[in-house]
């Protein structure tokens, strides 16, 4: 049928008269085959039989004159590659323990473990980040629980850090200063009395200043259950070690009376970097002279959303990791 009809269109189309535009004639046709050929009608477009064809593209047009030579800002380059590298590095390392993954850690403890972390400025460092504690996401910056580790060092030390970080550690005054420089962060320092009672401080905003500035303490925002505040009057105040004198006193606040490094004043409201085993000025206390046998000073970002206590001990009760 359809080659018939085909046959029809073509004798109506070429063999008619000229006046009649071919779109016309072939209303016309349709009307007369679709007289007899109902069902056809009804199934064919009349487009399907070929009236329309798309041609060959054109010839490619004169080719346009060239551009004038570009000029690279080879500083800006440098700085856009070293911002995204950085950048990588910090999205594949993680700057701090915000967010740190249990399976990323080099080792695991009960309130925590250790990630290589990478700091800006500072460059690869062993960081401690506890999990646990209200909801976990704390970077530990200080830590005294064994008494194994020497705090009356110098100034290099404390800028570089030292100790274990799994035990006794300073994690370093310009690590600390990279971590808190956006100004949102908090402190929690968790201690024990040699008499066993617990004891926390919580400051809703701490930071570190600059090198340039001997590393100046921002603190505010106390809140706890240590009767006293240990910390507030050391806001503002650089800091000092037995090589470093930045404190009030006429004479060296870490070398003559504290034997650590701190924010002294003229000198101390806290010495929690003092001698471990020493008592009064020289030893490890807070506020009036209270005697301490553990400490751990920690950070985070304010606010933060905090992991679920119980992913830590399901994650060890799964893979059954060794104390
Ligand atoms: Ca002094």
């Amino acid at each position: 049928m359809e080659i018939f009809v085909r046959f029809l269109l073509f004798l109506f189309v070429f063999n008619t008269s000229p006046t009649w535009a071919t779109n016309d004639r072939l209303l016309h046709f349709k009307g007369i085959v679709c007289n007899q050929c109902q069902q056809w009608c009804e199934n064919t477009d009349l487009v399907t039989l070929g009236s329309i064809r798309v041609g060959k593209a054109g010839p490619r047009g004169i080719r346009g004159q060239r551009g004038p030579q570009g000029i690279v800002n080879m500083t800006l380059v440098q700085q856009i590659m070293d911002r995204k590298i950085e950048q990588a590095l910090q999205l594949f390392n993680g700057r701090s323990c915000d967010g740190a993954k249990l399976e990323s850690a080099i080792a695991l403890n009960d309130s925590g473990g250790v990630f290589k972390s990478y700091i800006p400025a500072v460059g690869y460092k062993d960081v401690f980040c506890d999990v646990t504690d209200e909801g976990g996401n704390w970077t530990v910056f200080q830590r005294r629980m064994n008494g194994d580790v020497d705090f009356f060092r110098s100034w290099g030390d404390y800028v570089n850090g030292f100790g274990d970080v799994q035990g006794d550690h300073w994690l370093g005054l310009e690590a600390m200063h990279q971590l808190t420089k956006t100004g949102n962060m908090e402190l929690k320092i968790k201690m024990i009395k040699r008499d066993g009672i617990y004891w926390f401080a919580k400051y809703s905003s701490f930071r570190i200043g600059p090198g340039s500035d001997n590393y100046r303490l921002h603190v505010s925002g106390y809140s706890g259950n240590t009767t006293y505040d240990g910390l507030t009057r050391h806001n503002n105040h650089q800091f000092s070690t037995k090589d470093a004198d930045h404190d009030d006193w006429t004479m060296n606040c870490a070398s003559s009376w504290g034997e650590g490094g701190w924010w002294y004043i003229d000198c101390a409201d806290s010495n929690l970097n003092g001698n471990f085993n020493k008592t009064v000025n020289k030893g490890f206390w807070w506020k009036r002279y209270s005697l301490l046998r553990f400490s751990e000073m920690k950070i985070r970002k304010r606010n933060t959303r905090t992991n679920p206590i119980r992913k830590l001990t399901s994650y060890r009760s799964s893979v059954s990791l060794a104390e």
